[in-house]
């Protein structure tokens, strides 16, 4: 049986917009409020660009969105600042849009394992995001396994061993410093003759070592293909959010070191910023899929941008038409 990846029902908006309570009431309220003020003038462009650039929203992205909307007022010969408000919220979930249009359609397949290999710098939260993501696929009734692949310190295989627990999913371990192409090659052997149908691999995080992080996720993605052709199905990169550009710079890494198919940006609760969705979005033009929202295995969200954009700016009860 084959059936689409992406198709749970609910999408929980409400979720999103508490999450972003935080990010709101920082720079993005101050975006409103310019807004509010109602004049369109030169001090408005240069206030608007300043404060896009605090947001994280990046140097180069927020230079054009401030160009592109100036243009769009001047030729459109808008005075209302509401309508122009408008036109940036548009203007920002096209741009969050065009990097989902190279979002692949995922095809999972019974008796053949999706692998997901979940990378990220130390401590950006992906054992926690793995956890997520176990609970995210269960929710659509399929089976998880995780694999132990960051062998490097003892507390990551524990830490994985105890979601593992409470999720009820089993964990394919090896030893601390053990060799993390062994525990994958378990782990698919495992997977498969078990009927799981999703495989979400945890990574050592070490990027002061580029050349070895590209060797070694470069292997494991060898040993993975020797059980399933094309594993990893999914490559999630995960990002946190309250590293601001810092997270862009790790994400231009990775992408040179393997082949990204996802993003996800974690601990998006814990910051008063939130723009790094924009500049990722714009400089990789890799799809941001998921958010992580909290430290509970539920704090998972799939990514939308309208809601996204709209959680920023609005919050609760969306867009009004004032
Ligand atoms: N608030 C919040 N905290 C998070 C989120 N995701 C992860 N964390 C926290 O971030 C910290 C680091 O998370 P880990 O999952 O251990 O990160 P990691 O990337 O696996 O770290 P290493 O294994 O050391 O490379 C933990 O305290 C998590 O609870 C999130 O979405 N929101
Ligand atoms: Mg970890």
């Amino acid at each position: 049986m084959i059936f689409k990846f992406f198709k749970r029902k609910s999408q929980p908006d409400v979720q999103i917009e508490q999450t972003l309570e935080k990010t709101r009431r920082g720079v993005f309220s101050e975006i409103s409020r310019l807004f509010d003020r109602g004049r369109l003038d030169e001090e408005f462009y240069e206030e608007l660009e300043m404060l896009l650039i605090q947001a994280d929203v990046g140097w180069d992205v927020s230079q054009k969105l401030v160009a592109d909307l100036r243009q769009r007022v001047e030729t459109l010969n808008i005075e209302d600042s509401a309508l122009a408000r408008d036109i940036l919220r548009e203007e920002m979930i096209a741009l969050l849009e065009f990097s989902m249009r190279n979002r692949q359609v995922k095809i999972l397949q019974r008796g053949v394992p999706f692998v997901i290999m979940v990378v990220g710098v130390n401590g950006v939260g992906k054992t926690t995001s793995i956890a997520k993501l176990a609970a995210y696929h269960q929710g659509f009734g399929r089976s998880v396994m995780l694999a132990a692949g960051d062998t490097f310190r003892a507390a990551a295989i524990d830490q994985l061993k105890i979601w593992g627990d409470r999720l009820g999913v089993p964990v394919i371990a090896g030893e601390q410093g053990g060799d993390p192409g062994a525990v994958v090659f378990d782990a698919m052997q495992a997977a498969h003759a078990r009927n799981v149908d999703v495989l979400i691999v945890d990574t050592a995080g070490r990027l002061h070592t580029k050349h070895n992080l590209m060797a070694e996720l470069g292997k494991l993605r060898t040993i993975m293909q020797k059980t399933v052709p094309d594993a990893p199905q999914e490559t999630i990169l995960v990002i946190d959010a309250t590293t601001g550009q810092n997270g862009l710079v790790q994400a231009n890494e990775f992408s040179k070191s393997v082949k990204i198919s996802d993003i996800l940006i974690a601990k998006l609760d814990g910051t008063a910023k939130g723009g790094i969705a924009f500049a990722v979005a714009k400089e990789l033009g890799t799809p941001i899929s998921y958010i992580g929202t909290g430290e509970k295995a539920v704090d998972l969200a799939e990514f939308r941008p309208d809601v996204y954009v709209d959680s920023l700016f609005f919050g609760e009860g969306g867009l009004t038409d004032d």
